[in-house]
């Protein structure tokens, strides 16, 4: 199984994507994903540049080798980019190497640990009642876990909340960033209330989450962990900025709510301080950002230790192969918790076949040796790379903030 060819398709089928093809010699081939919202092209620069030239000639079942080639062997070590370009390596070679033994990736990492894999829906609106609506919605849709953002009153338009009723809040498409204004007191005063509305309009049963973009400060988090706790959350996600890993123990000492962190983190050094000092409840590194399944599994086996969970990360902006390749890992992964699903558009289906299917808000992996998802590549040309941008936050005196 040596490598014979490795290049990467960038498409734009209504949002960016960027998808390693690694080819063998027998001519079985992988398929990985090396998307980096707003970030595509310096994941390419760094494929096409520094590693893929690397890969020719070397032994496609040689996962690991080639992973500590790539980690290991660079002098400079982890951040997103670099991580990223590993992690499409990696998904890749593991699809390669489950089609060669023909069978589909989750019976290579062990076998199945459950049936179908529970996910949560993104249900937004620009008011309570609005978000009440999208909870209604897709409850009779079938999910049991919904992930509620209202807009706040007296702040315009917020990243994480759609601007019009029934759309989704990604993609962030302005070619250049576009400035949202924040206000953490106006926030911290209304989102309470949301989630006191959906439990007294939906009961017990279901499971809310709930997403801070990193928005708060230690205190504030607290604060807001603390109050929600009579609506027992799911999860609240990124409630602080993450590079101080000490926040969480302030916002643990206050509350039981539980924590989800790490859709921004790529290594397990990320984790670390976090995971043994039992301080989250829920990693979200997805396999596309955080070095493949090879380095994403020993995330989860650490986690593990601490009775913490997975819950992948799975916006738009992770494609279909991303998708794919987590569906088999939360098939598998003993310690699963959730999987985010914001549905792709259908000409993003359409781009990428995949044998994975939805039902009744759980998603069933596909039989297909390999991840089961595969790129047509003469469509996905007719999609060019159009460049977009996050936006940026600014308090309402103008001040840059947090994401
Ligand atoms: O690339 C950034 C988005 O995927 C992210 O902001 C969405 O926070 C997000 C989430 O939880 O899905
Ligand atoms: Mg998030």
């Amino acid at each position: 199984m040596i490598i014979s060819d490795a290049y990467l398709i960038v498409t734009s089928p209504g949002r960016n994507f960027v998808t390693l093809k690694i080819v063998t010699e027998s001519g079985v081939y992988g398929i990985g994903d090396a998307t980096l919202n707003g970030r595509e092209l310096a994941v390419v620069a760094y494929l096409e540049e520094h590693v893929l030239p690397t890969l020719i000639g070397r032994d496609a079942s040689r996962i690991e080798d080639i992973w500590h080639f790539l980690y290991r062997g660079a002098y400079w070590r982890r951040g997103p980019v670099t991580m990223s370009a590993i992690a499409a390596v990696d998904l890749a070679l593991w699809d390669i190497k489950a089609k060669a033994a023909g069978m589909p990736l989750y019976q290579l990492l062990g076998g199945k640990s459950r049936e179908r894999v529970m996910t949560y829906a993104h249900c937004t609106g620009k008011d309570i009642d609005a978000c009440l609506s999208e909870v209604e919605k897709h409850l009779k849709l079938g999910y049991r876990a919904v992930r509620v953002q209202a807009g706040v009153p007296g702040i315009p338009t917020t990243y994480g909340v759609t601007k019009k009723d029934g759309e989704r809040y990604e993609p962030a498409d302005a070619e250049l960033p576009s400035e949202n204004v924040w206000s953490t007191e106006k926030y911290l005063n209304h989102v309470p209330k949301l989630f006191a509305a959906v439990r007294d309009q939906f009961g017990d049963d279901i499971h809310i989450l709930h997403d801070v973009h990193h928005r708060l400060t230690p205190i504030e988090a607290a604060r807001l962990a603390k109050e929600v706790e009579p609506y027992h959350l799911f999860w609240l996600e990124d409630c602080v900025p993450a590079e101080n890993q000490e926040s969480f123990r302030l916002i643990r000492q206050h509350s039981t709510t539980p924590l989800a962190v790490g859709e921004v983190f790529n290594s397990i050094h990320d984790y670390r301080e976090l995971l043994e000092g039992q301080l989250i409840d829920y990693i979200r590194t997805p396999l596309s950002h955080g070095g493949g399944i090879t380095h994403v599994r020993r995330i989860a086996d650490l986690a593990s230790l601490y009775h913490v969970r997975t819950g992948f990360h799975g916006a738009t902006d992770l494609s279909p192969v991303c998708l794919g390749a987590a569906i088999h890992f939360d098939t598998w992964v003993p310690n699963f918790g959730i999987q985010e699903h914001m549905p792709h558009e259908a000409i993003v289906d359409t781009v990428f076949s995949h044998d994975y299917q939805f039902v009744d808000g759980h998603f069933i992996v596909g039989e297909t040796p390999g991840h089961g998802v595969d790129i047509d590549e003469a469509l996905a040309k007719q999609y060019p790379y159009k460049r977009a941008s996050l936006p940026v936050n600014r308090l309402e005196d103008g001040t840059l903030w947090h994401w």
